[in-house]
């Protein structure tokens, strides 16, 4: 069922608690932790604790659940004083997405280059 967490599912097992994480913020509808190989000073990425696979999923299945994750990267953003950041959804193996549990990069605290690669 959608939103169902999912025993395969490595995001799924960090909000359990079952895999560590370092944890930056929570609340009761998401999840923000450390990306474990940073491609900025600021590599965070947030979740749903619900298991959606992608972010065209979450918004189709959960659209005020997507709402939550948009409001979080924002905290993220200000909690690290970002003045400038990047916020992206890889959707799609052809774009990189290597996970499918839904998450937000949430990238900052040096220069990034458009357009991305
Ligand atoms: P992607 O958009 O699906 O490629 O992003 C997945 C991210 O999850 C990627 O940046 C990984 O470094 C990150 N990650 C992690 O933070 N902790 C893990 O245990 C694993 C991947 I596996």
């Amino acid at each position: 069922m959608a939103g169902e967490p999912q025993d395969d599912c490595l995001f799924c097992k960090i909000v359990a608690g079952h895999v560590p994480a370092t944890i930056v913020r929570e609340t009761e509808t998401t999840v923000a932790f450390r990306d474990i190989n940073p491609q900025a000073p600021t590599h965070v990425l947030v979740i749903p604790r619900a298991h959606h696979r992608d972010v065209a999923t979450l918004a189709a299945e959960a659209p005020e659940l997507a709402a939550d994750v948009l409001r979080e990267t924002r905290a993220v953003a200000e909690e690290d004083k970002l003045e400038s950041y990047r916020v992206v959804f890889n959707t799609g193996a052809g774009a990189g997405q290597t996970v499918w549990h839904a998450h937000a990069h949430v990238l900052g605290g040096r220069g990034l280059e458009w357009p991305p690669g």
